[in-house]
């Protein structure tokens, strides 16, 4: 096992990573840009080394100072949670090449599976099920019109070097594929610097239905089970759960199997995923596999009884899994919300500033992955992600409730939160069935509607309105509605009671 390893990541991910470190007797290293000085990441780790000027290309990005920060440091692995490095082969030869442990799956893997007709052709020669379509790229309309034709309408057209919808067109209609394929491919090209564009056949509202994967280095290779992940905006994930509700016990070992079979295809170690559309008639097709530890992955542990971090930092030190395919469990459920700093009342419009006053929620059942403190900063050089709030339940109802109050209990100010938009989706008849599939938002919230703000705040303020009349304006009134600290008669807080707006 290693003594020492390097995160090479920031936020939440960075501290859930150094958790599960010195939970392992593992000493951490932290690298940190300008903007991460007072970090909670930089503050958790046992040592940490400036890697360079907020913008991630200058820092986070910057291979050659977090490899120097390795040197400097003595680490002997460097984690690099998800985004920024994580899913470039180049960072993991590099990080080989300087006798280190990449704590992910092989560079070959990497780069096989980000490349997604590369991807389905290894998948389609193992026996996993894909969506009918090409296994290579498509360069002319001629082509493009024979095999669409083939196929049949409506048909998809997506980057080769894609993934997470960024270059894809829907198609129904022959006389709109010539303009839809050069749209996509100029995206393709500006998105990721290849305008390579393949085609496959448009699945109609379908399920995204993912399952995690551990392989180590002696030939073991298990799932542990899937995860929910149809509950997105703009190609973005917002809630997860475990286990899926539409998922049988037979098709979650079909599915299982076919996650399996489709690490071994591609010579897989460490944790992945698997991504399947599952359609109406239940029937699953690959769509990509994510080379990475997963923003998701705490509603797959929390079900399974699992530290997927720790079983990833063992798998690289060359430790055979401790468990078998039998020994996996389900136990309750979970899921989990993304609490991201965007405005729901404008259109998502990310927030940026000082968080002024942080109350996270907690108790039974409730665990929140996150990387923000009060009195730090969300700027617009990272990722909105807030924290993680995962809610565990004995059954999918118990862990609902459970995300409810949670969320009805965290209270941040100094940044704009879609949790009133999360608590929204959590009430709502469809999700709470499990009815739903991955046009759920796009279908039932429209943006217009959710600016006018929600009914129940005109009442607020109109009683907020009136007790502060009632009550005269003895105290300063807080900057922001919610930020009560110090106004325990606030008439936000009074308004807010049940007891005041019956
Ligand atoms: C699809 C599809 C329907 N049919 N492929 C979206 C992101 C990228 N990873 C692939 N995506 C899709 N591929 C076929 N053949 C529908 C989507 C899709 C989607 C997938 C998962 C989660 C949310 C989604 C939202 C819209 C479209």
């Amino acid at each position: 096992m290693f003594r020492r390893i390097l995160i090479a990541n920031r936020g939440e991910i960075a501290v859930r990573v150094i958790r599960a470190a010195a939970e392992m007797g593992l000493q951490t290293v932290a690298v940190y840009s300008d903007a991460d000085r007072l970090a909670l990441h930089t503050r958790l780790a046992d040592f940490a080394y400036p890697i360079g000027p907020p913008p991630a290309r200058d820092s986070y990005l910057n291979v050659d100072a977090i490899l120097e920060a390795a040197r400097m440091s003595g680490a002997e692995a460097i984690h690099p949670g998800y985004g920024f490095l994580a899913e470039n082969p180049d960072f993991a030869l590099r990080v080989a090449q300087a006798g280190l442990v990449f704590i992910g799956p092989p560079p070959d893997a990497i780069r096989d599976m980000g490349l997604k007709t590369r991807a389905r052709q290894i998948m389609k020669a193992a026996g996993v099920p894909v969506t009918p379509g090409t296994e290579s790229g498509i360069s002319d309309q001629q082509e493009a019109r024979r095999v669409a034709g083939e196929i049949g309408y409506p048909v998809l057209i997506k980057a080769a070097a894609g993934g997470g919808g960024k270059g894809m067109r829907v198609v129904h209609d022959p006389a709109e594929l010539a303009a839809s394929m050069e749209a996509a491919q100029r995206e393709a090209a500006s998105a990721f610097g290849d305008p390579e564009v393949y085609l496959e056949k448009y699945l109609e509202g379908p399920r995204h239905i993912e399952v995690q994967v551990l392989a180590d280095t002696h030939g073991h290779c298990v799932h542990v089970n899937e995860r929910e992940c149809s509950i997105q905006r703009r190609h973005q994930k917002v809630i997860e759960e475990a286990p899926s509700p539409v998922i049988t016990p037979e098709l979650r070992r079909r599915l299982g199997e076919a996650a399996v079979a489709a690490a071994r295809a591609c010579g897989y170690v460490n944790a992945g995923t698997v991504e399947f559309l599952l359609d109406r008639h239940r029937d699953f097709y690959f769509m990509e596999m994510n080379t990475r530890l997963q923003v998701e992955h705490p509603v797959t542990e929390m079900t399974t009884g699992l530290d997927l971090v720790k079983e990833q930092i063992r798998i690289a030190a060359g430790e055979p899994l401790s468990f078998t395919q039998d020994e996996v469990r389900i136990n309750g459920h979970a899921v989990e919300c993304r609490v991201y700093a965007e405005d729901p009342l404008n259109n998502f419009f990310p927030s940026t500033g000082r968080i002024k006053y942080l109350h996270p929620p907690a108790g039974p059942g409730i665990r929140n992955d996150s990387g923000i403190f009060e009195g730090g900063e969300v700027t617009v050089h990272y990722d909105p992600l807030l924290s993680k709030l995962v809610a565990w339940g004995a059954d999918r109802g118990q862990a609902l409730e459970r995300m409810k109050r949670a969320l009805r209990e965290y209270h941040i100010t100094g940044v704009r939160s879609n949790i009133p938009f999360l608590l929204l989706v959590m009430e709502h008849p469809a999700f709470a069935s499990g009815d739903f599939d991955t046009h759920f938002i796009a279908d039932h919230f429209d943006p217009e509607t959710l600016a006018r703000g929600p009914e129940e705040l005109k009442v607020v303020a109109a009683v907020a309105a009136a007790l502060a009349q009632k009550n005269g304006f003895q105290k300063p009134l807080p900057e922001a509605a919610g930020d009560n600290r110090f106004c325990p008669d606030s008439p936000w807080l009074l308004a807010g009671r049940r007891e005041n707006l019956r």
